[in-house]
């Protein structure tokens, strides 16, 4: 039997919840599905010891309502995974939307019916919904990728990964433990392991850059603070190119005297969290400038790890910082003073195969009773090439994207009609403060709906020459930068065989939301509409 609905959005995190609530708001028959037990995306199943966000509480949270932001207490500078779920659980219950969320459902497949304009979306339980407009509300980063080590079968201990995190606490008390990967999963998760685990083999294929957190209770006097200007909070991040409250010196990092630029790196060392990034206005664009933050980076590193080995091995080389996603926390490095805390690296020596009890590299074995892969995500195209999706004239998305996503403005893929994707590639997403980057997403997705059915259009979809030019400035922006010069998740280089395309749209939040406006202004310029 089929349900047929208006919408469907698929996925209950921060995008498909705030999507749910306006298509409501719309007064269309909606409905939410979602493969995990509760709401919450991402922070429903990455609930591993020690995650949470890496931008601070304020910035990490929905604008959308006044009340909701006003009402809401963060305990933390940087909230808690914990804390984010149970912020989201509350946003579920305040604008009634659990009534119109159906849990544990995760879709396989959806079609498009050309002749009746609407989707037709299938479930692993076989259940259909029939909907006019299907909204993918997928996450960029919900497809974990486990590595295909041979010999996982053989072990008999326990593996976890850090994006499927079972519910129940796991002790690592006494344990001997491998955590595979130091990208914010690994190593967030690795400062957590070390004070409980009798041993703990961090196994590092590339080192990564991490600047600390300076997590603390958020003070009243703070909270106060924002919330006395809310509006122009906002508003400041929307102006800024991630999205996020960062503090820019002037000039840029090249053309400051060495004094004055290390003194800039020292004060948001201070600070915490990915200020560094934005110290300077050309360290994400200039590879020399970019230099002198890795060089600083560098000798932190050296300054917090007493073995000098150790803080070799723990250095990054040979690519700048930011290219690879800067990680924040804090006890990560000093970690490593542990004498129960070593670092393997599997650049030199790879992992073989896991065994039955351990790992062997090209250099040994491991002896361990528990092993958490931090191996992270088939991200952006992941979520939704897991989903077998068909378009106009059986067009499938993934032969569609089989060289690498196209989209126009990330929300809309020719050939596939009324469907709209949230933080997609193509959309600043990830490279911004993603919960930025969903809402200017919902809300125009939702302003583009409520002109679709003012003005009599059945079916929308990108047109092909629009599509391609954006992909040809997405790509254009990205070479501006030092994004693509790592071998990062942004571009695929994490997946065997996946495309090396840079997928999110590098020219930041100001740029992105002008170009969504004025496309909606221009009456959808670029979209081929069906009356
Ligand atoms: O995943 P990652 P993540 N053999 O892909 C290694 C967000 N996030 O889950 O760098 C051996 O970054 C891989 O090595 P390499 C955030 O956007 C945010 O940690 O590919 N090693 C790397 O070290 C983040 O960027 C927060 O050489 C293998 C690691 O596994 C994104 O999610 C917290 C391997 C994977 O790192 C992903 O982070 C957590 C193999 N075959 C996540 N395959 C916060 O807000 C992979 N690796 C704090």
């Amino acid at each position: 039997m089929s349900r047929k609905l208006d919408a469907l959005v698929v996925g209950a995190g921060f995008g498909g919840l705030h999507m749910l609530h306006r298509l409501k708001q719309l007064g269309l028959d909606v409905k939410a599905v979602e493969a995990g037990d509760s709401v919450g995306g991402t922070w429903f199943w990455n609930r591993y010891p020690g995650a949470r966000c890496d931008f601070e509480s304020h910035d990490y949270s929905y604008s959308f309502d006044s009340d909701l932001q006003n009402e809401w207490v963060w305990s933390e500078r940087y909230p808690s995974q914990p804390e984010i779920l149970r912020y989201l659980n509350h946003v579920a219950d305040r604008f009634d939307l659990r009534s119109s969320i159906q849990l544990q459902t995760r879709v396989t497949a959806a079609r498009y019916d050309e002749e009746l304009a609407q989707w037709s979306v299938t479930t692993e339980g076989n259940e259909t919904f029939i909907a006019r407009y299907l909204i993918m509300a997928t996450g960029a980063l919900s497809l974990p990728q486990i590595p295909a080590f041979p010999g996982i079968d053989t072990f008999s201990g326990s593996w976890y990964h850090t994006a499927n995190w079972p519910t129940s606490k796991v002790d690592f008390t006494g344990k001997r433990v491998a955590v595979v990967g130091t990208g914010s999963s690994g190593v967030q998760v690795v400062s957590q392991i070390a004070p409980d685990a009798e041993h703990l083999f961090v196994m590092q294929r590339t080192a990564a850059f991490v600047v600390p957190a300076h997590n603390r209770p958020l003070d009243a006097e703070r909270d106060a603070l924002v919330k006395a200007s809310y509006d122009g909070f906002r508003q400041r991040a929307l102006d800024s190119f991630l999205g996020l409250h960062f503090d820019t010196e002037l000039n840029p990092a090249v053309d400051t005297p060495e004094p004055e630029r290390t003194a800039a790196y020292e004060r948001r060392w201070e600070i915490g969290g990915a200020a560094l990034l934005a110290a300077f206005p050309d360290l994400l664009t200039n590879t020399d400038s970019n230099d002198t933050l890795a060089t600083f980076l560098r000798a932190k590193i050296e300054e917090i790890v007493d073995d000098p080995a150790t803080a070799k091995t723990l250095t990054p080389q040979g690519f700048p910082v930011g290219a690879k996603r800067l990680i924040v926390d804090s006890e990560y490095y000093s970690t490593f003073n542990r004498s129960n805390v070593d670092v393997v690296d599997i650049s030199t020596s790879p992992i073989r195969r896991i065994t039955e009890t351990g790992i062997e590299t090209a250099d040994g074995h491991y002896e361990v009773d528990v092993i958490v892969f931090a191996t992270g995500f088939d991200a952006l195209t992941g979520p939704l090439l897991n989903i077998d999706i068909t378009g106009k004239s059986q067009t499938q998305l993934k032969d569609r994207w089989a060289a690498g996503p196209t989209t126009y403005l990330g929300l809309s893929v020719s050939d596939f009609p009324n469907m709209f994707v949230v933080a997609g590639p193509g959309s600043p997403s990830v490279l911004s403060n993603v919960v930025r980057c969903t809402e200017l997403n919902v809300e125009w997705i939702a302003q583009f709906i409520e002109h679709m059915s003012d003005n009599g259009i059945t079916a929308a979809e990108a047109s092909p020459e629009a599509e391609n030019q954006w992909v040809h400035h997405v790509n254009e922006l990205s070479t501006a930068t030092i994004f693509p010069t790592a071998n990062s998740w942004y571009l695929g280089a994490n997946i065997p065989g996946k495309p090396r395309v840079f997928m999110p749209y590098a020219g930041g939040i100001p740029a992105y939301r002008q170009t969504c406006s004025d496309v909606a202004s221009s009456g959808y310029t670029g979209f081929q509409l069906t009356h």
